[in-house]
């Protein structure tokens, strides 16, 4: 499939989607976000992928939604066409796990994007903000929602109201990212990550995420049911079955994803 604002390959069962657009320094334009969406759906009802990769260049991940395209909009135009939610969301509904290796900037829609994905893993050069204040917006796509929950009221308030970037080591105390690495060595080490991921048992790692997003979306009590449920449900799995005898004859488990 030939694309105009990403680019994408599959390596040993992990699907890398690279933001492409390096003059705007990945500015999310429309197209940009129809051909994200597209991509994602595909590889996630791809049955040879197990791990979604997202990246963008070395100097950014993304710097936000295309300003440009957005200054000319009109209320009534944004809420006719409920501008760009829809391919905007199906990184957060996608089954498969994903990974978004961020270099750079990630501000405004590049953060939220980034947000949505399973995690983050950050060069030392990241930078994450929510700057859309200073243009007379506020975040659109979870940026006061995904942020708070990630860093804390404090944090995300600080960043919302400031519209000030975050370093890579803040976004690692505050729990925004799950590890940062030398600009050099990130999609080694993210892709590293994903093929674990991706050598894990398909259906299994699927509801495993889905637990973990369960806790985000309920109460501990109903969370700890949920998960309860789920984990009594593996058991239907043959992986789950093969992963018991694997471990107990000493060798390495032969998943068929079922
Ligand atoms: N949009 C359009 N073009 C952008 C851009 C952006 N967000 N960010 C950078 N560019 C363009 C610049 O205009 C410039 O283009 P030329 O002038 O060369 O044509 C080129 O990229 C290089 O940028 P700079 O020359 O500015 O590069 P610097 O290194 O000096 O500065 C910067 C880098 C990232 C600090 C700066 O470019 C910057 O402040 N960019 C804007 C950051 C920002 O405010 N982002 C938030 C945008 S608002 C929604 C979903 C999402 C959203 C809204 C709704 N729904 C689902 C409803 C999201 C909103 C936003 O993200």
């Amino acid at each position: 499939m030939a694309y105009e604002y990403i680019t994408t390959e599959t390596q040993d069962g992990v699907a890398i989607i690279t933001l492409n657009r390096p003059k705007a320094l990945n500015a999310l334009c429309a197209g940009l976000i129809a051909e994200l969406g597209q991509a994602l759906q595909s590889f996630d009802a791809d049955a040879g992928i197990g791990c979604i990769l997202i990246t963008g260049s070395e100097k950014a991940f993304a710097a936000g939604a295309d300003i440009k395209e957005m200054t000319d909009k009109t209320y009534q135009d944004v809420e006719a066409e409920d501008f760009i939610t829809g391919d905007w969301e199906v990184l957060s509904k996608v089954r498969t796990p994903t990974i978004a290796a961020v270099s750079g900037f990630a501000l405004g829609g590049g953060c939220e994007i980034a947000m949505m994905a399973d995690m983050i893993v950050a060069s030392d050069t990241a930078k994450f903000g929510q700057p859309e204040i200073t243009i007379g917006t506020i975040p659109g796509s979870g940026g006061t929602q995904r942020l708070t929950r990630a860093v804390g009221k404090s944090l995300a308030m600080y960043m919302c109201l400031t519209g000030e970037f975050i370093d890579a080591e803040t976004a690692l105390r505050s729990g925004l990212v799950a590890k940062v690495v030398p600009t050099a060595e990130l999609m080694e080490e993210s892709l590293r990550i994903a093929k674990k991921i991706a050598g894990m048992s398909r259906p299994v790692a699927r509801v495993c995420k889905e637990a973990v997003n369960v806790a985000l979306e309920t109460t501990l009590t109903e969370g700890v049911r949920f998960e309860r449920r789920v984990f009594h449900a593996t058991f239907a799995f043959d992986d789950r079955k093969e992963g018991m005898e694997a471990f107990a004859g000493k060798r390495k488990p032969e998943w068929n994803h079922r």
